[in-house]
């Protein structure tokens, strides 16, 4: 039997478009950490803006909820569907405008992916600023509806920082667009910052303005071995100092041995009488090697400049992966203020060292606080991991998402975290644009 909107989507974007083949949706259906699955009743990529508002007013008529993708590297279960939705890839929404130099801004489609924009801001001579680990693969889009942060932020900021402009289609088919840039306007709410973090729930982003900044070429990293977390945040303010700071990491001794044993290489200090380390990062136009040098002092470290600065970053990069190499993780992305982070881990390591078989792997994003809580062998009792270390975050003041979203993964915690007024105000937003509830159900708010 034909389905009927499959045959009207069809007609939007072309039969090519559209697919249908079990095999060829299995890539859609499952999240990155093979932990999420669904099955999508189509897939449909719309190449235009006008394709999108087509696409999505068929799936309206029809009463049929569409799950928005990008790059489909989510973390907490956003980007696949859980039952019968439309999946709506972004893939092609690739657009990639001239950088616009004199405003230091850039128009991209929602499909461009976050390397494929650093390639096009430093063929202009300039950079973008966000930067984490699936750069290959996750896009613009989906940066932007889950408020990505990774590595640079102690220096640029988040995503949300980035952002100066958003096209997007609503539930109604409707094309919204602030997409001028003006650093200064003051004509209502900022339309475009409510896309940022919304996680495809109250619409489809087709196109962004972003800004860019400087390119710096001359870079030095280091790698230093601190005594504990208390000891690497208490290098924090004189970091801080250093102008060219671009980046302060926190990886706990097991991350980096997990990466390195599964690179098939040597960690690059030992880490037996390490109690944390730390991963700083400095780009400038004139070399920063010295500065960083003399900030590390007589501490226990490595320089990693060139050669070294790019391993550097594939032990880091390689964590995630590692770990997931080893088997399912229970993973959680907390962050709390940066004073309380020693508290928080001493609760963690406590309660992880309570459970058999339990193995825990701590890393993240030192200036911020963000900690990654990844615990291999406690799938049994995650529900108590994840009860313990949200809670806790919560208790020392913090959040239970830092960078990775809410999604299903989270959902019932969200009322947790921000209280009945806020998710009141934050449930009438997401009706008023998007009465039928077609766009991503389950997601941020529990069904
Ligand atoms: P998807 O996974 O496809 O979607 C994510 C969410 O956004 C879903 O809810 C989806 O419905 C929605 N969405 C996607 N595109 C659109 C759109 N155009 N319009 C509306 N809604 C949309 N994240 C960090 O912040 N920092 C890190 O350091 C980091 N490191 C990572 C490392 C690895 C190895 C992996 C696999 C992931 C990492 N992530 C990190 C998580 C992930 O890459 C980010 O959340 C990223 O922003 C997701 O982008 P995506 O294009 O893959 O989106
Ligand atoms: C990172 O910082 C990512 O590398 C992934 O946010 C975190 O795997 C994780 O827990
Ligand atoms: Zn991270």
């Amino acid at each position: 039997m034909t389905d009927s909107l499959v045959a009207a989507l069809r007609a939007v974007v072309g039969d090519a478009q559209v697919l249908t083949d079990a095999d060829v949706l299995v890539t859609y259906e499952n999240d990155w950490l093979n932990k999420y699955h669904g099955t999508a009743r189509c897939v449909v990529r719309p190449g235009t803006v006008e394709e999108t508002a087509a696409v999505v007013r068929a799936c309206a008529d029809a009463g049929a909820a569409i799950v928005p993708q990008g790059g489909n590297t989510g973390l907490v279960g956003g980007s696949v569907p859980r039952g019968g939705e439309v999946v709506l890839s972004t893939k092609r929404l690739t657009r990639l405008d001239p950088v616009d130099l004199s405003a230091m801004q850039v128009t991209v489609g929602a499909g461009v992916t976050i390397e494929a924009l650093q390639r096009h801001a430093r063929a202009a001579g300039v950079d973008f600023a966000v930067d984490w680990g699936a750069r290959a693969t996750a896009t613009v889009g989906g940066a932007v509806s889950t408020n990505a942060g990774g590595s640079r932020v102690v220096r640029f900021g988040t995503m949300r920082a980035q952002v100066v402009g958003v096209q997007a289609v609503l539930a109604d088919g409707s094309i919204v667009e602030q997409m001028h840039g003006l650093p200064k306007e003051t004509a209502g709410p900022y339309l475009p910052a409510m896309f940022v973090g919304s996680e495809g729930t109250l619409g489809v982003v087709t196109a962004v303005r972003l800004k860019v900044v400087p390119w710096y070429r001359h870079t030095a990293a280091a790698l230093v071995a601190c005594e504990s977390v208390a000891d690497a945040v208490a290098m924090l303010p004189t970091l801080r100092s250093l102008s060219s700071l671009d980046a302060v990491e926190l990886l706990m001794p097991e991350a980096v041995k997990v990466a390195c044993d599964h690179l098939g290489i040597g960690t690059p200090l030992p880490v037996d009488f390490a109690g944390a380390f730390v991963m700083v990062d400095c780009a400038a136009n004139d070399d920063p090697s010295q500065d960083l040098a003399r900030l590390i002092g007589d501490r226990r470290g490595v320089m990693a400049i060139g050669p070294q600065r790019d391993q550097l970053y594939r032990i880091r990069d390689h964590i995630t992966i590692a770990i997931g190499a080893k088997g399912t993780p229970v993973k959680l992305d907390v962050a709390v203020p940066v004073q309380r982070l020693a508290e928080l881990l001493d609760e963690v390591h406590d309660l992880i060292a309570g459970i058999d078989g339990g193995e825990l792997i701590v890393f993240g994003h030192l200036a911020e606080g963000n900690v990654h809580v990844n615990v291999l062998g406690a799938i049994d009792c995650a529900a108590e991991v994840t009860e313990f270390v949200l809670s806790t975050a919560i208790a020392l003041g913090g959040t239970i998402s830092a960078e990775h979203g809410i999604g299903i993964a989270k959902a019932h915690w969200l009322g947790r975290l921000k209280g009945d007024p806020t998710v009141a105000a934050l449930r009438a937003v997401k009706h008023a644009l998007d009465p039928q509830g077609i766009f991503n159900p389950g997601v941020l708010f529990p069904e």
